[in-house]
């Protein structure tokens, strides 16, 4: 027992994130690039596709408080992550920070966890930027074979000229007066254009990272540059037609339906829950720690302030969005192109449109990046077999994991319904977010003494604040979900002890080390 609950020496861990050399990954990353890198992680499926769909399904206008509350539970976290990213710039993120902290065992369930963040939130990017090719060429009147644009079995109806889920059109088929029975339907059988984005992502991250790099910052000046458009042209529609939000902003907080989550203050709770997927990824900046230049100074930079600039956003878009358009029009893939259309002004639509493509490519990229770095780590300690953490001879990236979880990733994604993801995805790192925000205070206990570049304030407030919100926003999240995250979990636990367990190589070098 005592075993697992060894903890990887902290020496050791600093040791190992100064070693230079062709096996180590390379230093190229200032502070400006990792708070690109977090935005890039950051602004994504969430704000751009389920902003519609919680608004719609869950809080109405008063998504904006889902988002001040989800951003709170993000703020103590991502304080805690800042001080583990300067204490140990490590690739590899919460999962080192468990292993120096909390021991073994649960260093593998923070890390098999993480596969859940990174990589089923990967899968879901891609299914929204999916949904978005397929409104784009349907703008053009172009229609992509319903059968290869949907996950198997999924329902599709054929109405004025575009495929769609009926579900996304409820409204316009009543006031048409029209019964989705009777349109030409058909049933997905795989969503190809999710499938070949990941694949090509993945080619790219083969490459090496600071092409990705350069291509990130490029691409999230353009998603920041999107959401800000869309910001001015809805204020300003709004400001010359204040009775258009007088009336789409009331009731703010629509009335609970009797049934939990469904509007009203659980609404808010479970709108918190979900649309925390939107805030997800500025963690991933602490898997480019090894990456860093100067970690010590840069990472809580690239983390608290990526969190910064999202979190401003995300209130904004929320709250002009459900004012332009009527909370009950937003269950739709691309929400966001439907506010500006709503505005009227053509080239910001066609901004939008093309914006929100770069956003979630670049997620989809940071994402990917994220996962290949924290199996880099877990080969690198033994816990998983030696090839998933060889670096590629000439381009120095973890390749052979790079490749084999984009192509488990483009399977999920051409496969899986969204909203199984995107929660799967927030539960998974609101349990990462639990491990991590104790860690901290545990570190801060048992090693006073260490340097902390960068302290987390008010410990221990703001770690149990940390765990509080991250477990209040698990406990708003559907049963289904708990018992996909739960199976996940025990799967982990039979790799553990059929393997990790006996070639654990801190076992190796330190047998009896605590
Ligand atoms: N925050 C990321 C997104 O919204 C995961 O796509």
């Amino acid at each position: 027992m005592n075993d697992m609950l060894q903890t990887k020496p902290l020496d050791l861990l600093m040791a190992e994130s100064r070693e230079e050399g062709t096996h180590s990954l390379r230093r190229v990353l200032g502070p400006v690039n990792l708070v690109t890198l977090g935005i890039g992680a950051i602004i994504g499926a969430g704000i751009f596709v389920l902003t519609g769909t919680v608004s719609a399904q869950f809080t109405g206008p008063a998504i904006v408080l889902s988002f001040i509350l989800a951003g709170f539970g993000c703020l103590f976290a991502g304080l805690c992550y800042a001080e583990f990213a300067s204490l140990i710039p490590i690739a590899g993120s919460a999962y080192t920070y468990g292993y120096a902290t909390l021991g073994e065992i649960f260093a593998w369930i923070i890390g098999w966890d993480l596969i859940i963040e990174y990589a089923v939130g990967a899968a879901m990017v891609a299914r929204g930027w999916s949904g978005n090719l397929v409104a784009l060429l349907q703008g053009f009147g172009y229609n992509l074979p319903p059968q290869l644009t949907a996950t198997p079995g999924a329902l599709l109806v054929f109405f004025q000229g575009r495929w769609v889920d009926p579900s996304t059109i409820a409204g316009a088929l009543a006031k048409a007066g029209v019964d989705p029975a009777n349109l030409p339907h058909a049933r997905g059988i795989l969503d190809l254009p999710a499938y070949l984005v990941i694949a090509i992502i993945t080619a790219i991250l083969v490459i090496g990272v600071r092409e990705s790099a350069n291509f990130n910052t490029t691409v999230v000046f353009i998603k920041v540059a999107t959401v800000l458009v869309f910001i001015a042209v809805a204020a300003n529609f709004l400001l010359h037609h204040p009775e258009v939000s007088a009336r789409n902003w009331h009731p703010f907080i629509p009335k609970n339906t009797g049934e939990f989550g469904h509007f009203g203050l659980s609404g808010i709770a479970r709108g918190a829950g979900v649309i925390f997927f939107a805030y997800i990824g500025f963690d991933a900046v602490s898997t480019a720690a090894q990456e860093a230049k100067n970690p010590q100074r840069d990472m809580p930079i690239g983390i608290l302030g990526s969190l910064a600039i999202c979190t401003v956003l995300y209130i904004a878009l929320g709250g002009l969005l459900t004012g332009v358009v009527s909370y009950t029009e937003l269950n739709t893939a691309a929400p966001v192109a439907l506010g500006i259309d709503a505005t009227g002004v053509r080239w910001g639509s066609v901004v939008v449109k093309l914006g929100t493509f770069a956003g979630l490519t670049t997620t989809m990229l940071v994402m990917l990046l994220g996962q290949s770095r924290v199996f880099y780590s877990m080969a690198h300690d033994g816990l998983l077999p030696e090839w998933a953490g060889r670096l590629h001879p000439r381009f120095r990236t973890p390749w052979i994991s790079s490749i084999a979880v984009g192509f488990c990733v483009a399977l999920f994604a051409s496969l899986m319904p969204i909203d199984v993801l995107s929660q799967l995805t927030s539960i998974g790192t609101l349990l990462a977010f639990v491990i991590v925000s104790a860690g901290v205070w545990v570190l801060r206990v048992k090693r006073p003494d260490l340097p902390r570049p960068f302290k987390t304030p008010l410990v221990p407030l703001v770690p149990i604040l940390g765990i509080g919100i991250a477990l209040g926003l698990m406990a708003s999240l559907t049963l289904a979900t708990w018992i996909r995250l739960v199976v996940w979990l025990a799967i982990g636990m039979a790799i553990y002890f059929g393997y990790s367990r006996s070639h654990s190589r801190l076992r190796k070098i330190q047998p009896g080390a605590k």
